[in-house]
């Protein structure tokens, strides 16, 4: 279906989310239509966020607004939809459209798969009713889907469209960029001359995946990795955990912005026990490129004052190599816990290819390396 008929039955002009590439048409229809406009569209850092927004914007308008996201984002949103929305409680309605990564009988990575196949029941479990959005449903269905819905909105309860690989199209793509020039591979590759034998910690995502094929690149083994496939937003502290229990082992924590931003209270528990064995490097690309390149908020958030005020002693932001090579020296020099943030482009290589390891191996061998 075109997203503009999907918008234009669903009816609603506020709409709040954090970008799926499977929503990837919906995404960009907003991008193009609103831009971020705080009367119409706002992407927020995770998804129990976007739940508040919209909670917000129906308390001010009493209008049904939209949350979307990818299913991994449910667990996000949950917290906010049990113990808010839910009409025991305050009975406020919302439309959730979520993409469906990971729906049992398609190939997914494996982050998706356990997700993809607890989707419709853990819906049915927070009192979300839904209806699945294919490539062939018909504007008319859906027509009908919404009319239904009206009347459950009408009762204070919320309600999902679950939307299907290809399911949505757009006719045009929105190309997305920033004013860096620094490719995140280049920065991935100079960082690894530094950290040689330290052990990473990589976010989810294309960072993940660029760590990966540098190693297959260079011909070395990935047991000095562990990449946060699922979870976003966690890496840090997977990092930090690592980092408190293994003092004599430099840890590298490899974060992206929007990552970073899903749950920045992790930078105030690790600035408080300011490990010196960790350096936390953030690829700020000012978007989240892994699912499209939609913006997030970094380009108007100073990073290193914020790692700063965290308590991190040393702090730097590197927009070339020339630049990142004189932190990651000071870094060696310092031997304090440090935040980087690297400047880059949005893109990646377009021939990027996905890990290819057995996940649970991996977690083995990179137990193995911190020994
Ligand atoms: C909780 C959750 N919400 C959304 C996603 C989908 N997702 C995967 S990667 C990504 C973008 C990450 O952006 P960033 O950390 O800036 O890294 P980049 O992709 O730009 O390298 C998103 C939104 C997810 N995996 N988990």
């Amino acid at each position: 279906m075109k997203v503009e008929t999907f918008v234009d039955i669903v009816n609603c002009d506020f709409y709040t989310g954090v970008p799926d590439s499977q929503l990837r048409a919906l995404c960009d229809y907003l991008m193009a239509h609103y831009g971020i406009d705080s009367k119409h569209h706002v992407i927020a850092a995770n998804e129990g966020n976007c739940v508040g927004l919209a909670c917000g914007y129906y308390l001010a308008t009493g209008k049904v607004p939209v949350v979307y996201m990818q299913n991994s984002g449910v667990g996000n949103a949950t917290n906010p939809i049990l113990s808010l929305l839910n009409e025991e409680i305050y009975g406020i309605p919302m439309v959730f459209v979520i993409g469906w990564r990971g729906e049992p009988g398609t190939q997914d990575e494996p982050q998706h798969i356990y997700q993809g196949k607890v989707t419709l029941n853990l819906l049915d479990d927070i009192g979300i009713e839904y209806v699945i959005i294919e490539e062939n449903t018909t504007a008319e269905e859906l027509r009908q889907h919404m009319n239904y819905f009206r009347g459950v909105l009408a009762n204070g309860r919320c309600v999902a469209f679950v939307i299907r690989k290809n399911a949505l199209y757009s006719e045009k793509n929105v190309n997305y960029c920033n004013t860096h020039t620094l490719k995140r591979e280049d920065a991935i590759d100079k960082i690894l001359e530094y950290a040689q034998k330290d052990l990473i910690i990589s976010t989810t995502g294309k960072i993940s995946r660029e760590l990966y094929e540098l190693r297959e690149k260079h011909g070395e083994g990935h047991q000095l990795d562990f990449m946060t496939v699922g979870s976003m937003g966690h890496c840090s502290s997977i990092a930090l955990g690592v980092a408190l229990q293994k003092a004599e082992k430099r840890i590298w924590c490899f974060d992206g912005d929007g990552a970073l931003l899903m749950h920045m209270g992790a930078l105030a528990v690790i600035g408080s026990f300011a490990p010196r064995n960790l350096v936390h490097v953030v690829l700020n690309n000012e978007a989240h490129e892994s699912v499209g390149g939609m913006p997030t908020v970094a380009g108007s958030v100073n990073m290193i004052q914020i790692a700063k005020a965290c308590g991190y002693p040393y702090v730097a932001c590197a927009e070339s190599i020339a630049e990142l090579s004189d932190c990651l020296k000071e870094v060696n020099n310092k031997k304090a816990l440090s935040f980087i943030e690297i400047k880059c482009a949005v893109g990646s290589r377009s021939d990027l290819g996905r890990p290819q390891i057995v996940l649970k191996e991996n977690r083995r061998e990179f137990m193995r390396s911190l020994m």
